[in-house]
């Protein structure tokens, strides 16, 4: 059966369940994924680095590889500079190159972990000295995206400690705002900071931003210039991160997602391999906002990005998966019937409110994702698609 035949059928069924499927197609087409230029280059784990044929070498090879990624997805127009990995001379030039590609480049990540000066953290550091060329480094990244048009600057600090009593944890709380406040000033008008935070590793005592409220409270502090970044890999087994979601919003106070998938730890695997049912309730904690007005404009300024390095898969078609997994679970959220859960909440139908959230969750929504794309000129099936890319 072709394209257009299965989408009549799929589109028939939907609009007799009182899906508004015009309002579901152009969610889909806001819907931006931005990836990461660290998912381009060979990557592997301490033990080995796998090189693979074609990955990127440079920043130049994995701003084309990321507009590989768009032309096949038509869903993901950015892609993310970690900084000094993809240092130039000339972000003009980075800029045009990516626009040449048919992409823009977005977040820009300060690297705060990777010089000897941090080893007992960057902007905690018992040291002024340290903590200055650590904000240093976060004004340079500033004025990077200030030439790349990129309008957030992404943070995610290694700071921690190993041992009890290896540092006042008040005393670094104390350094690590005061140093955020300088950085927040420094931001100029539209450019805003996402502050990650990740529960362990490489710090196996304390980490400083620890969790959603660590990170909250910090973002307060800065106003609102200042946002929480939710990692999907950054949290303890079995943390319910649908509700820190909704939470956040709530609070006005999410900024964005590493979106990546794992079994144990912070994996980095592509995103919806292992929890497939995790990501659409947390899409569809995003969706219900965008029904209400209050939420609408923070919810479409969430910044969704992919935070996954490859080690064994190969990059591009590993990037296209991801993203295709990302919109599938989103074009799922959007089937959610809401009238009916609201309804089913109030009359305290436990079994009922479950079975609309598993509907939308087992719909099959690859005859519309396959229209869509061939509406956009895409190919059905981007994952095909991209093998020999
Ligand atoms: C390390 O855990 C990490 O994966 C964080 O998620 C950052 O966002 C990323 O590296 C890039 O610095
Ligand atoms: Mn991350
Ligand atoms: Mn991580």
């Amino acid at each position: 059966m072709g394209v257009n035949r299965r989408y009549e059928l799929w589109a028939e069924e939907q609009t007799g369940r009182g899906v508004d499927l015009d309002w579901v197609r152009r969610e889909l087409d806001a819907l931006e994924i931005e990836t990461p230029s660290w998912g381009y280059g060979d990557s592997g784990t301490r033990f080995k680095v796998f090189h693979q044929e074609g990955a990127a070498r440079d920043v130049y090879e994995k701003v084309a590889q990321a507009g590989k990624v768009h032309r096949l997805t038509g869903a993901a127009p950015s892609v993310a500079l970690h900084i000094p990995w993809d240092r130039v001379d000339d972000y003009g030039a980075l800029a045009r190159h990516a626009r040449e590609h048919g992409v823009r480049l977005g977040a820009i990540n300060p690297n705060l972990f990777q010089e000897d000066a941090y080893r007992l953290g960057s902007l905690c550091h018992p040291d002024e000295g340290v903590r200055r060329q650590a904000v240093e480094h976060i004004r340079e990244c500033i004025e990077i995206a200030k030439v790349t048009g990129s309008s957030i600057i992404s943070l995610w600090f290694a700071d921690g400690t190993n041992y009890p009593g290896q540092d006042d944890f008040r005393a670094r709380r104390r350094r690590l705002l005061e140093a955020l406040q300088q950085v927040t000033a420094s931001l100029p008008e539209g450019m805003r900071l996402l502050i990650e935070y990740k529960f362990f590793e490489p710090a196996f005592y304390h980490t400083d931003l620890a969790d959603w409220g660590t990170a909250y409270l910090a973002a307060s502090r800065l106003g609102p210039r200042a946002q929480v970044l939710v990692d999907t890999g950054h949290h303890a087994q079995g943390t319910n991160i649908e509700h820190i979601v909704a939470t956040l919003l709530d609070e006005g106070k999410l900024g964005g997602f590493h979106f990546n998938d794992r079994k144990y730890a912070d994996d980095d695997l592509m995103v919806g391999s292992i929890h497939p049912f995790q990501l659409f309730l947390i899409l569809k904690e995003l969706v219900a906002g965008l029904r209400e007005p209050e939420l609408e404009p923070q919810v479409r300024r969430v910044a969704y990005m992919i935070d996954q390095s490859h080690n064994i898969e190969p990059k591009v078609p590993a990037m296209v998966q991801s993203v295709v997994n990302v919109q599938t679970a989103y074009a799922k959220a959007l089937l959610v019937d809401w009238g009916a859960l609201a309804q089913a909440q109030r009359e305290g139908d436990v079994i009922g409110a479950h079975r609309l959230l598993r509907d939308a969750f087992e719909t099959d929504v690859r005859p519309l994702l396959a229209h869509w794309r061939e509406g956009k000129g895409l190919p059905p099936d981007p994952v095909a698609a991209s093998a020999g890319v």
